[in-house]
């Protein structure tokens, strides 16, 4: 299957690995695969409050991945698909001289270091809560947290002028790497990227220019911003076998990628629980779309085709039951025994299975909410016959659950035509009581078996939306 049929190149820049595809567009598999751990952090000045990668290393990364990738196949490449970790930031500058040189080789394209700045990733905690309160509102009632883009531009803007001085670009690190394969010298940016940096309006498709600009912001350095699935320009030279001049898509988010890559009817939701946990469905426009009795957490992201995704986000997903064990080793090392991770799972999970419902109520939040980062965990209604471990650890994982369906709640799925939820995610798979919670509380058709592949969804959006966008 696929001998001479044309493929594309799919790429995911996520914040610890980078993961490439090749996509046959015929059979829609991926017949080749490479990944390769970035380890590209670098220490801040701000200590634990900053949280940096190294850009040319994330970069030459990418290059070895790519580079990996079986040569009689690159050469059968016709167009490429990025995406990557939202939120972040990195400065670039482009003047008469583009801050990237092909190598003598003329396999690759490496980033001069002097003109490049780090990249500040979504995981950046220099603003803080009366730092983020300095700022404008943004008017369309976008989201706005640390490690958000145009919250760090703030931040540099106001604390280290002369830092910024010396950049004319920004982008995200993937629209750098479309930068850099097109030689092209200014960025664009995808809507999806945008509506991860803040400020930016997804119903008219703009920033807020009109609140920045007040507000003394570097509007030069907003990267214009295009449709999911616009060409951003033309791979510059022969890359790794990949042939010069075949389309780039300006790139994506690896939120709408991973959706894409498991979401094939517009009446299925995803459920995602890894260490966080998010649940989404496509919504054909931004327009009213919940009724307003619910008490729903919802934040739309633009999709592909003009669409939206309606997401439902929390940090309190397979990290708060991680937590839960981690609290039991300790107890139990502070007791005098060492039981192994893997053994108090095995044994949590199987006495909640054996458990009848409690009453018993755990709230999970205990890492806080993006939009109230000081909330915590609790556990209430306790009686003397409801502490049992398996007991505990059930209320825990019905907690995760309970917590995501207040933020989207069955009604609302059923409001918008959804009738089945696609499980994935790490945490999910393993544990059986999570699933059984989440059919109980959503009382939906539920299937496990989906694996969300960003790189697979990167090379999809490139093979199904390039140049169709709307
Ligand atoms: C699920 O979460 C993991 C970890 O955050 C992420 O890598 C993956 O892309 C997500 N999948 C979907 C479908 O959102
Ligand atoms: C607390 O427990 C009582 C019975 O023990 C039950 O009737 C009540 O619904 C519980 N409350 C919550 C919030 O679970
Ligand atoms: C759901 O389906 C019904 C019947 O087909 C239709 O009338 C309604 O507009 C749909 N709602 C949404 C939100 O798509
Ligand atoms: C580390 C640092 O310089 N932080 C300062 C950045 O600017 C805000 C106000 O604009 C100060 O409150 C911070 O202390
Ligand atoms: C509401 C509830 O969970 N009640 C249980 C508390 O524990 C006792 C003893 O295990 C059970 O009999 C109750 O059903």
């Amino acid at each position: 299957m696929c001998e001479e049929n044309p493929l594309v190149l799919g790429i995911d820049i996520g914040t610890t690995s980078i993961k490439v595809g090749l996509l046959c567009v015929a059979s829609n598999k991926i017949v080749a695969f490479q990944t390769k751990d970035t380890q590209a952090n670098v220490p801040s000045e701000l200590g634990h409050e900053g949280h940096k990668q190294n850009a040319p290393k994330i970069m030459s990364a990418l290059h070895v991945c790519v580079s990996r990738l079986p040569s009689h196949l690159t050469k059968r490449v016709t167009s490429i698909g990025i995406c990557g970790q939202m939120h972040g930031v990195m400065f670039w500058e482009y003047d008469d001289d583009a801050p990237w040189v092909k190598t003598d080789d003329s396999t690759r394209y490496d980033v001069t270091p002097n003109s490049v700045s780090s990249l500040y990733t979504w995981q950046d905690s220099r603003c803080d809560p009366e730092f983020l309160d300095s700022l404008p509102r943004p008017s369309s009632g976008a989201m706005l947290a640390s490690g958000y883009g145009t919250a760090t531009i703030f931040w540099f803007h106001r604390n280290r002028t002369e830092k910024l001085e010396k950049y004319n670009c920004a982008g995200t690190i993937q629209d750098f790497a479309v930068a850099m394969l097109c030689n092209m010298h200014r960025p664009v940016m995808s809507v999806q990227n945008a509506k991860s940096w803040g400020y930016f309006d997804v119903a008219k498709k703009q920033w807020e220019r009109g609140v920045l600009e007040e507000a003394g912001f570097p509007v030069g350095l907003l990267p214009e911003v295009v449709t999911s699935g616009h060409q951003a320009g033309l791979l510059a030279d022969t890359w790794n076998g990949v042939p010069a001049g075949i389309p780039v898509m300006a790139a994506l988010g690896d939120l709408q990628c991973s959706v894409l890559s498991v979401l094939h009817h517009s009446d299925d939701a995803v459920l995602n629980i890894s260490t966080s946990a998010q649940m989404a469905f496509v919504l054909p426009s931004a327009e009213p779309y919940i009724s307003r009795d619910h008490n729903a957490v919802i934040e739309l992201w633009p999709y592909f085709e003009g669409k939206f995704l309606a997401v439902a986000a929390t940090l309190n997903g397979g990290n708060a039951l991680a937590t839960f064990i981690t609290m039991l080793q300790h107890w139990m090392l502070d007791l005098g025994y060492h039981v192994p991770q893997s053994t108090l799972w095995d044994k949590a999970i199987e006495l909640a299975s054996k458990c009848e419902d409690s009453d018993l109520e755990v709230k999970p939040t205990l890492l806080g909410e993006r939009g109230d980062p000081t909330t915590h965990a609790s556990v209430s209604n306790i009686t003397l016959g409801n502490i049992s471990l398996g007991k505990t650890f059930k209320a825990s994982c019905v907690g995760v659950i309970t917590n995501l369906h207040r933020m989207m709640p069955r009604e609302l799925l059923l409001e918008n035509n959804i009738s089945r939820i696609l499980g994935t995610g790490s945490a999910l798979s393993k544990n059986k009581i999570l699933q059984e919670e989440v059919k109980m509380i959503y009382q939906l058709p539920v299937v496990f078996d989906s694996k969300s592949d960003a790189a697979l969804g990167a090379a999809l959006a490139a093979s199904k939306y390039m140049n169709k966008a709307s």
